[in-house]
């Protein structure tokens, strides 16, 4: 299986999992500007949709959009219990977490990287986003984690995520629970290994 990633994006998310449970796996790297790949293709040949992560699959199929994609890798080796099973409510527990990040801190975050954004709309989406890390904050005032039974693939998620925070000067110091999970998550060996072989694959012109 193959992982089209950019660095310092959610692509880093299913590339945790995927070390997590220990996958083997290739590593493509995208320029999210030009759509060129490391493999010097059109990374829109492989997915239309034009951003990561996208994976392709051993049977030729290219799957994308990052809560599907964690899902399936956890699927893959449930014992790692880094997804509760299908069908149960903790799972739409867990898909009630991945939504709410993919929907409330992702896509709440993202256009905060556009320079052009008024004053007055950047306030508002800053006033949004926080409100959404007042309630994290108070889930992991009393947990290590977002789901009950430890690290799952929602945490990999929202470490992708608030991993970018500092780029955008949103520093976190309001919510001291959320900057620990983040530390926490940052030392798990998966997370070191990610980044390790991403800083491998020299940038794509
Ligand atoms: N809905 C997609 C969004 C993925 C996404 O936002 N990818 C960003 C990086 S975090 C990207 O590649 N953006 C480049 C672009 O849109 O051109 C998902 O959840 O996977």
């Amino acid at each position: 299986m193959k992982l089209y990633f950019a660095p310092d994006t959610c692509s880093l998310s299913p590339h945790i999992v995927m070390q997590e449970l220990g996958l083997s796996y290739d590593l493509v790297r995208v320029n999210n500007r030009t759509k060129r790949t490391s493999e010097g293709g059109d990374f829109l040949a492989v997915n239309p949709k034009g951003y990561v992560a996208a994976l392709l699959l051993d049977s030729g199929e290219v799957l994308t959009e990052g809560p599907a994609l964690v899902q399936y890798l956890a699927d893959l080796e449930p014992e790692a219990g880094l997804a509760p099973m299908n069908g149960t409510l903790e799972r739409a527990r867990l898909q009630e977490w991945l939504n709410f990040i993919a929907s409330e801190i992702h896509a709440g975050s993202s256009p905060l990287f556009n320079k052009e954004l008024p004053a007055a709309v950047r306030k508002m989406l800053e006033m949004r986003l926080f409100e959404r890390f007042d309630l994290i904050d108070a889930r992991l005032a009393k947990h290590a984690y977002l789901m009950d039974n430890g690290f799952s693939v929602a945490d990999a998620y929202l470490f992708a995520v608030l991993n970018w925070m500092p780029a955008l000067a949103i520093e976190l110091e309001s919510w001291a629970h959320i900057i620990a999970y983040r530390e926490r998550i940052a030392a798990r060996p998966s997370v070191l290994a990610a980044r390790a072989r991403e800083a491998e694959i020299p940038a794509v012109e």
